[in-house]
């Protein structure tokens, strides 16, 4: 039987299916492995189902010579060098559409957990500060209703959080991205394409949703922050490292900005330690896609993605969510 790995605890019933299949090694007690601990299981499987926190890179690929299949938990991909997979064969899967409501509402609530200061105001009610110094005019922050909606990066989730901003909270919904949608795509979500300039200078709550490449490494960084409207929120659902969580930190301490909103971070799961002593952050841990009806959809598809790559399943050979479709066909 062919072996795979499924490197996190996933739903039981998906790695039965698996099961009923392969060889299937599993990670229980959901160890976080190092690198050296995730190729030494790797070695000699012909699968692995994997989430955002594995790196796939050339060096683990050159030690499993025998791996066809890497299918990701999640739509981003980025943890996995695609480019050095298709080089040696190895189909590559993710597992878009499955997360983008769910995500988009979870950016959503972050942006207005950041506006209306709904984790720092707990902070204060929990630590008892309520009774002794609660004023009436404590803990006003900016509206999110009416106000100017900006999203850098605009695949199917920024679209999915234009729609909520637009048609449901009375935005002003303005985006910047590689290229401009379709009028009908634009008029679909209710958002105006401008430029990057304009999107930090009239944003009042701005959310990052762009991939991670070598090209949004700090697409938001000192100079952009200093761009933005001092009573501006950012949000960052997108990845670690599409912010300068440094200079973030110093902008929120320096009130250059008003807060931030922040699901992903450089280096998760450690946290920038200047951020940790901002109370203007709400900070949450990569939970975006985080609903149960969605990480058992992404688990599911994921599961399917690795059943047919492998050959088995009702579509052998055609995974339903390729990223690179054309190693397809090699094996
Ligand atoms: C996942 C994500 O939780 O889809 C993504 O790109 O970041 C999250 O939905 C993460 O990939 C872990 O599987």
């Amino acid at each position: 039987r062919v072996p795979v790995l499924v490197t996190r605890a996933s739903f039981p019933d998906i790695v039965d299916r698996l099961r009923a299949d392969f060889d299937v090694t599993g990670n229980p007690d959901d160890t976080i492995w190092t690198q050296p601990e995730l190729i030494a299981r790797l070695q000699g499987k012909t699968g692995a189902m994997t989430t955002g926190s594995e790196r796939i890179d050339a060096t683990l690929l050159d030690a499993c010579p025998q791996l066809k299949a890497v299918c990701n938990i999640g739509v981003g991909y980025n943890n996995i060098d695609v480019d050095a997979c298709t080089a040696r064969g190895v189909i590559v899967t993710n597992t878009p559409d499955v997360l983008t409501d769910t995500t988009a509402d979870f950016g959503f609530a972050l942006m207005m957990a950041a506006a209306r200061r709904i984790s720092e105001s707990e902070h204060y009610l929990r630590g008892g500060s309520w009774t002794k110094t609660g004023r009436y005019d404590m803990f006003v922050g900016g509206d999110v209703h009416g106000s100017t909606l900006g999203i850098l990066g605009m695949g199917r989730i920024g679209r999915a959080i234009a729609r909520r901003g637009a048609f449901g909270f009375d935005m002003r919904v303005i985006y910047h991205n590689r290229s401009q949608l379709a009028p009908d795509l634009e008029e679909s979500c209710g958002a105006r394409y401008v430029d990057k300039e304009t999107l930090l200078r009239e944003s009042d709550h701005l959310i990052v949703v762009v991939p991670y490449s070598a090209s949004s490494h700090h697409a938001i960084g000192a100079t952009e922050l200093k761009q933005m409207k001092s009573s501006a929120t950012l949000t960052n659902i997108a990845r670690g490292g599409v912010v300068d969580d440094a200079a973030l930190a110093v902008a929120l301490g320096e009130g250059s900005i008003a807060a931030a909103g922040l699901d992903v971070f450089e280096g998760e799961p450690q946290v920038c330690p200047a951020l940790l002593a901002q109370k203007n952050v709400v900070l949450t841990p990569h939970i975006g896609s985080a609903s149960v009806a969605t990480r058992r959809a992404m688990a599911s598809l994921c599961a399917e993605n690795l059943i047919a790559a492998l050959g088995c399943g009702p579509t052998p050979g055609q995974p339903p969510t390729p990223v690179n479709p054309q190693v397809l066909g090699l094996h």
